[in-house]
């Protein structure tokens, strides 16, 4: 479990569970993942740990090992696909920030009761068997945010 220290205006120090310690992964949005990965993987020299299609989120993603955290290169399935949506609208780029949490179920919860707004108040299935949920850009400064739980090794 992880603490962190918080510095309130009257400068009170107390201490908190921290919700994460770990950036998992950076989401960039790409309009092919064939046309995208040999910069990451032979220009970058980043390790590719391959491909997988996530149905419930339209999208096709490929991982790319950098330290303890990847580069997921998202390609969209469909014209509805939120990444399809992004790119169309800002071309391709960063999309998003996922960070790990021990339980997104506990964590979601905290979230809900300080007001954060959610897009997905469940978890959901996402790539490798982790469990995801995101937090809506309009709550975090414009950044779309990812928390996600690992799966079952
Ligand atoms: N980063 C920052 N802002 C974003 C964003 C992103 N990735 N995607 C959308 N937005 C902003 C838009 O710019 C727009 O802002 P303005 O109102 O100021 O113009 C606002 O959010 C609404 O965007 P929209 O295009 O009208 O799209 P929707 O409201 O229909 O959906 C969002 C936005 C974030 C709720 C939707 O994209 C979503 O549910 N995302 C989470 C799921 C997802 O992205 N899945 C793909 C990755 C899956 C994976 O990694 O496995």
């Amino acid at each position: 479990m992880n603490f962190i220290r918080i510095l309130t205006p009257d400068s009170q120090i107390f201490s908190e569970v921290s919700m994460t310690n770990k950036l998992n992964h950076i989401g960039i949005a790409v309009r092919s993942l064939e046309a995208s990965l040999p910069f990451y993987r032979d220009v970058l020299g980043m390790a590719f740990e391959g491909t997988e299609e996530v149905a419930e989120q339209k999208v096709r993603v490929a991982f790319l090992a950098i330290g303890e955290s990847r580069v997921e290169l998202l390609e969209a399935t469909g014209p509805d696909s939120a990444v399809a949506k992004f790119i169309e609208k800002n071309g391709e780029g960063v999309h998003h920030l996922a960070y790990e949490v021990d339980d997104l179920g506990a964590a979601l919860a905290t979230l809900q009761r300080q007001g954060v707004r959610l897009v997905d108040e469940t978890p959901r299935r996402g790539a490798h068997g982790t469990l995801i949920a995101f937090l809506h850009p309009k709550a975090t400064g414009g950044v779309l945010t990812e928390l996600c739980q690992a799966g079952d090794p």
